[in-house]
């Protein structure tokens, strides 16, 4: 027998060092065994219970490690495929905003926001390694299925990488929160409203007696004579429409707040005649004389504030308020100040607060004010939207309370903290005057004419008060930063929400304010790249109706951002519903003012179209609907919002109209419910 080689002679001391290990390690085994059938029952029992605790404690302090720590081989890769995705659609948003490298929207899923949330038809689970991952709703709030993807009840790995994501984020946020937090908050250096500004009249109101409503054809702003006929159809239009929902509500509803146009009845909310005090200007601007003089001599007659009822201090400042002081503004007939006054007067009481944040609710009848039952929290949008009323009142009263108090609302608003780039959460304690619900930041319900009315206070106000400016352009830097997005195919652009860190991809109609604010604001020397992010957003609103089946847009539309089948918008069935918004319609007007693109008239033309043939009412009015995806039957809702006739049949006709200085964008501003009132004078400099 040859001696063995070297390489046998290994292998053999390998064997035999394995057998070896291998009887030791059974040698061992048995022993322990032994060992364990020596100890009593009792001490079994504790050692076993003892095991049980470490294995129950290790468990539960796994979400606690450092995500370093519990590194899974695939979890990097995934993280490398989102950043990869996101990368990707970069360049085009980029390019379309004309954004420096600095300012670049963070990526869809990439470390500064999470996921989409879900379950949602636009959100498609991962399936492979080149599908970006929008997963099932976080696992912080199943903390029973934390733990490697395998121990998982699903055991989708998707989990582990979104949740890695977060924790960065909020480690990031939470580095550098106090010194953005020290940047972020400015003094406050108050609104300035110089005195000589206060007394200026406004333009149209140096006479007492009003003056007749302008007509159509002869009024002392005519036409320009070279209207085309198509120009004049479609202001004709207009008024038909007008005079169809009036009709509705004369015969019906008479003195009540809504029409109910299926059902042929009325609908209370405040029982103030909401339908009539809002529609004033815009029967005053169409030109409908017999109208406006119908509606004036019921605010004359029948109108009283002196009602023990509840009214929204919102709802009622932005409608009544509001529509009372544009009103007496484009006549001069001293019975809408006289009643601007009195109501304006009445609502007062909602600002008496620990925190001067007012309460959403006032009885204007008692003079008392309380937040809503179940919470002492207002609204954010609700105690910011207010403010273009009361500062409008003090200026043709000359009595400041009514701008003491709500820009004090401004003023401790801005100095709060809790916001997000100049996102704000949706709710403010009337309490303690800080944020609640925090982490949730929407342009939509409840947020949206936050943003709106920082610019136009800034407008209204001439322009002086920097810390409005302030606060806008860097919620505008937030939007983009946290909220815009494109979808896959179409490349739309939207503005989504977030919702603690996870972003989703979620649009309501009333979003589409945006663009005409965001084209207001460039068109008074902010940012070019506001223009073209508000061209690419009205691009999106006019998509959220042609691509319905009556062409009219859903309450709440649901963006894809993946490319994989080609459809850019979704519905979801409870989303389907159209109340007559006036959001689109509003921004076309601004886009078709700033740019003259005909284009805009065309799609608010298509849209009047869409209204009329699936929302006009036989025997008078139109109504909200249901189903914007049904054309045989859209269900209607049966009821006729106020601000149809009040903002969007005004927002059509001003988009028709040839007349640009029919309410010049530089010398009036609107507030949230299309009234208009004067900009004041910029003070000598
Ligand atoms: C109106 O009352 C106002 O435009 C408000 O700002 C939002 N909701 C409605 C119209 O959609």
């Amino acid at each position: 027998m040859y001696p063995p080689s070297r390489k046998d002679f290994i292998s053999l001391t390998l064997s035999d060092a394995h057998s070896h290990s291998y009887n030791n390690g059974k040698h061992r085994r048995q022993s322990c065994w032994r060992k364990w059938k020596q100890l009593s029952r009792l001490q079994r029992s504790l050692i076993l219970l003892l095991l049980a605790l470490i294995l129950i404690f290790g468990l539960l302090s796994y979400p606690s490690i450092p995500p370093e720590w519990k590194a899974f081989s695939d979890r990097d890769e995934w993280l490398e495929l989102n950043d990869r995705e996101v990368k990707d659609d970069l360049p085009d948003v980029l390019s379309v905003l004309d954004l420096p490298a600095a300012k670049v929207p963070p990526p869809a899923a990439g470390p500064h926001v999470g996921p989409a949330v879900g379950p949602d038809p636009a959100v498609v689970e991962p399936k492979g390694p080149n599908i970006p991952i929008f997963p099932k709703p976080p696992i912080k709030s199943f903390p029973n299925k934390r733990g490697p993807p395998g121990m998982r009840k699903d055991g989708n790995i998707s989990d582990t990488v979104v949740e890695k994501k977060q924790v960065q984020e909020v480690v990031k946020e939470e580095e550098g929160g106090e010194e953005d937090k020290e940047k972020k908050i400015v003094s406050w250096r108050g609104a300035v409203i110089q005195a000589d500004q206060a007394t200026e009249p406004p333009p149209s109101a140096n006479g007492k007696e009003a003056a007749a409503p302008p007509a159509p054809a002869d009024s002392a702003d005519p036409l320009p004579l070279d209207v085309s006929g198509r120009t004049e159809a479609r202001l004709e239009a207009v008024r038909d429409a007008f005079r169809h929902a009036w009709k509705g509500y004369k015969d019906y509803a008479w003195g009540h707040d809504e029409l109910k146009p299926i059902s042929r009845t009325f609908g209370e909310w405040f029982g103030l005649g909401l339908t009539i005090i809002d529609s004033l200007d815009t029967m005053w601007i169409l030109g409908l004389r017999e109208e406006f003089a119908e509606a004036r001599d019921w605010v004359e007659k029948e109108l009283s504030f002196d009602k023990n009822v509840d009214v929204n201090l919102f709802e009622t400042t932005i409608r009544v308020l509001g529509g009372l002081l544009s009103t007496y503004n484009l006549t001069g007939d001293q019975l809408f100040l006289d009643k601007a006054k009195d109501i304006g007067a009445r609502l007062m009481p909602a600002f008496k607060t620990p925190s001067k944040i007012p309460f959403s609710d006032v009885n204007i009848g008692k003079g008392t004010a309380h937040p809503p039952r179940w919470t002492s929290d207002s609204t954010l949008a609700e105690v910011t939207s207010i403010q273009l009323e009361f500062r409008e009142l003090s200026r043709l009263t000359q009595d400041p309370q009514y701008q003491e108090v709500v820009n004090e609302v401004m003023k401790l608003v801005h100095k709060l903290p809790g916001k997000h780039d100049g996102l704000v959460p949706m709710f403010i304690n009337t309490n303690s005057g800080q944020f609640t619900h925090k982490g949730v930041f929407t342009l939509g319900a409840r947020a949206d004419s936050y943003y709106e009315y920082l610019l136009k206070q800034w407008i209204q106000g001439g322009k002086t008060e920097d810390d409005l400016l302030e606060d806008y352009l860097q919620a505008v830097e937030g939007v983009k930063k946290h909220l815009v997005r494109q979808t896959g195919s179409g490349r739309l652009t939207f503005v989504g929400e977030l919702s603690h860190t996870r972003f989703n991809p979620k649009m309501d109609h009333l979003v589409c304010f945006l663009p005409g604010t965001l084209a207001l604001g460039a068109h008074n020397g902010l940012p070019g790249d506001h223009m073209d992010l508000a061209v690419q957003l009205m691009e999106t609103c006019h998509q959220m109706y042609k691509q319905m089946e009556t062409g009219l847009s859903p309450e709440i539309a649901h963006f894809n951002l993946q490319a994989s089948d080609g459809q850019d918008i979704f519905v979801k069935p409870a989303d389907r519903h159209n109340l007559l918004r006036p959001e689109t319609v509003e921004s076309l007007f601004y886009m078709y003012r700033f740019t003259k693109d005909t284009k805009y008239r065309d799609w608010g033309w298509d849209i009047l179209e869409s209204f009329n043939n699936h929302t006009k009412v036989p025997g008078g009015g139109y109504t909200s609907i249901n189903n914007v995806r049904d054309i045989e039957n859209p269900a209607p809702r049966d009821k006729m919002e106020s601000f149809f006739l009040g903002e969007t049949l005004k927002y059509f006709y001003l988009l028709f109209s040839d007349d640009m200085e029919l309410l010049n964008l530089d010398k009036y501003v609107f507030n949230t419910e299309a009234h208009a009132f004067p900009i004041w004078p910029s003070p000598p400099k």
